[in-house]
């Protein structure tokens, strides 16, 4: 079964969007098998988005990511990286549809609500640096089935 990282940035912390954001996972038949709240160092930000270091933005990527506490996730389901990169929306609000999360709740792209990772292989390097194993939880999901 597929497992991916999803993170309510420090923007969607703070404007109290945690319970909304769980909510659209759950409704969609995902299951939740990590939670916490957490303050990402400036270390893990730094890895966690290694991707962008060459990047004009990767400074105040860095910067925003550690301003404040974020809500991490590790959630499974069939296909969930795609499926749950397309219930964010488009990196840039403007572009994200109506119904998306960022189409409904996000402004600017510097602080765009949620983060997931984008494939399934960063998605298992995401969790490995945000979660210990003992952090994870294995439980039936009798829901399955049905989906
Ligand atoms: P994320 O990693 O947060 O899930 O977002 P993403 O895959 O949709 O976008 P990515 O290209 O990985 O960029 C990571 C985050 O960097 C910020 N960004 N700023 N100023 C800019 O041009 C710019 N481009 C990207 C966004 O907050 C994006 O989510
Ligand atoms: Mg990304």
């Amino acid at each position: 079964m597929e497992r991916t990282l999803l993170m309510v940035k420090p923007d969607g912390v703070q404007r109290g969007l945690i319970g909304k954001i769980v909510q659209r996972f759950e409704d969609k038949g995902f299951q939740l098998i990590g939670a916490k709240l957490m303050q990402v160092s400036e270390e893990l930000a730094q890895t966690h988005y290694a991707e962008h270091a060459s990047k004009p933005f990767y400074g105040e990527l860095v910067d925003f990511i550690t301003s404040g506490p974020v809500f991490a996730m590790v959630w499974q389901g069939e296909q969930i990286v795609a499926l749950s990169r397309s219930m964010m929306g488009k990196t840039r609000p403007p572009e994200a549809a109506p119904g998306t999360i960022r189409g409904d709740f996000a402004v600017r792209t510097e602080s765009n609500v949620i983060h997931g990772s984008d494939l399934p292989e960063s998605a298992e390097r995401e969790i490995a640096l945000f979660f210990k194993p003992e952090e994870l939880v294995v439980y039936d999901h009798v829901i399955q089935k049905w989906l």
